[in-house]
């Protein structure tokens, strides 16, 4: 039986590619931080599944991180864990670079210094494109130029898993992620945080409260994607790949598809930080600019180009964007 490791299983992606191992027969084993409250709500689920453990731990604690893959043994690693919210990694600029960054170099090197042959996955972002030159669509051979301490720390983590790759013939492979989305999201991303405002806008009548409605993204189905990352550690050769769906939209078309799902046609007024959305059928505010979710550096535009992974891995896409907007919001309802 194969054994999986997954740092940040309690995560979106965790829990998602937790199910899929699962499903294909492995033993999974998971990193869980000590919290003062439970995290494991999205795995919960799983908990008294045989084949599925936990183990404390944290990607900043070397030793543990060492000693887990020591008592383990995994034929491959899943490496999830980060401070990924773009946002934050302002306030939290030396935190975010020690977790995402430095936590990617503290397990590569526990895995070379225990067993070369194990494979890793690395959670790398579309994030790192940037802005400024990038191309559009991006894909593998698009110029880095990250707008974030996020996307400057996963840039680190990314090229890191390439020199290990390079210079001790580890299995390591980066899955250039674009955003990915699901019932499962955190609240404080927008997505979800849009779906859940639908829901609070029609029980309440309180109005949602966004940042940049003009930022576009390649927004996927978060279950769909994890497949991706099982797929790319069964390959002869490690690599590196886009996944995308190829499409892209703005966080205000996701907002007005989102109401539209509940029933509420959205009508735009005014721009910049006076743009508010009307309920069309009592002019109602239904959405509301707050200038505290602009971040300090935007990346404006991300669309990827996902040809490689098509090609190499045999994937596409399923679940295109009005279907995701509609299976999030009715989760809500
Ligand atoms: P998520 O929901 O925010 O989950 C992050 C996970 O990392 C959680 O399990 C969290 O544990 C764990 N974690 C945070 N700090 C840790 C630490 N110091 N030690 C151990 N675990 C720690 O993120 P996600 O959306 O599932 O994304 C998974 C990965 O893909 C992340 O690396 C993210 O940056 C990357 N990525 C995501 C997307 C996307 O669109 N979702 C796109 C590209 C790349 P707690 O539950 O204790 O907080
Ligand atoms: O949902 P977001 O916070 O996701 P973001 O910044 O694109 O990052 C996510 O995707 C990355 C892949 O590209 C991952 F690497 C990363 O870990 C994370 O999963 O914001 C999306 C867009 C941004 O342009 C943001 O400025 O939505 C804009 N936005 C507008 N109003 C908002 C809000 N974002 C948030 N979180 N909250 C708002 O109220």
């Amino acid at each position: 039986m194969y054994k999986a490791l997954i740092t940040g299983i309690t995560g979106q992606d965790g829990s998602y590619l937790s199910e899929h191992l699962l499903s294909l027969g492995y033993e999974v084993h998971g990193i869980v931080r000590r919290s003062s409250v439970f995290t494991t709500s999205r795995i919960d689920h799983l908990l008294n599944l045989k084949n599925f453990y936990l183990h404390h731990g944290d990607i900043n604690d070397s030793s543990n991180i060492g000693s887990l893959i020591r008592a383990i043994k995994p034929d491959e690693v899943y490496h999830l864990a980060a401070q990924s919210h773009v946002g934050v990694s302002f306030e939290v600029p030396e935190y975010t670079g020690d977790v995402t960054g430095l936590g990617t170099l503290r397990l590569l090197n526990a895995i070379k210094n225990e067993n070369l042959d194990i494979r890793m996955y690395n959670a790398s972002t579309s994030e790192m494109f940037g802005g400024f030159e990038s191309t559009q669509p991006q894909n593998e051979k698009t110029t880095f130029h990250p707008r974030s301490p996020y996307g400057t720390a996963k840039l680190y983590a990314h090229w890191i898993v390439v020199n290990y790759r390079s210079a001790f013939g580890l299995h390591a492979s980066n899955g250039i992620m674009f955003n990915h989305e699901s019932p499962r999201r955190g609240s404080t991303f927008v997505t979800k945080k849009i779906s859940e405002g639908v829901a609070k806008y029609l029980k309440f009548a309180a109005p949602l409260n966004l940042g940049n409605l003009d930022a576009v993204r390649d927004w996927g189905y978060a279950k769909e994607y994890v497949e991706m990352m099982h797929l790319m550690l069964q390959q002869k050769e490690p690599d590196d790949y886009v996944i995308a769906t190829g499409r892209g939209h703005s966080v205000r078309e996701f907002a007005t598809e989102a109401f539209s799902v509940a029933g509420v046609t959205v009508e735009w007024i005014n721009a910049g930080i006076n743009e508010k959305g009307i309920d069309s059928r009592n002019g109602k505010v239904c959405i509301e600019i707050d200038k505290k979710y602009f971040r300090p550096l935007e990346v404006d535009f991300l669309i990827g180009d996902a040809m490689k992974a098509q090609k190499n891995l045999g994937w596409q896409p399923k679940t295109d964007f009005y279907q995701l907007v509609k299976l999030m919001v009715e989760s809500e309802l």
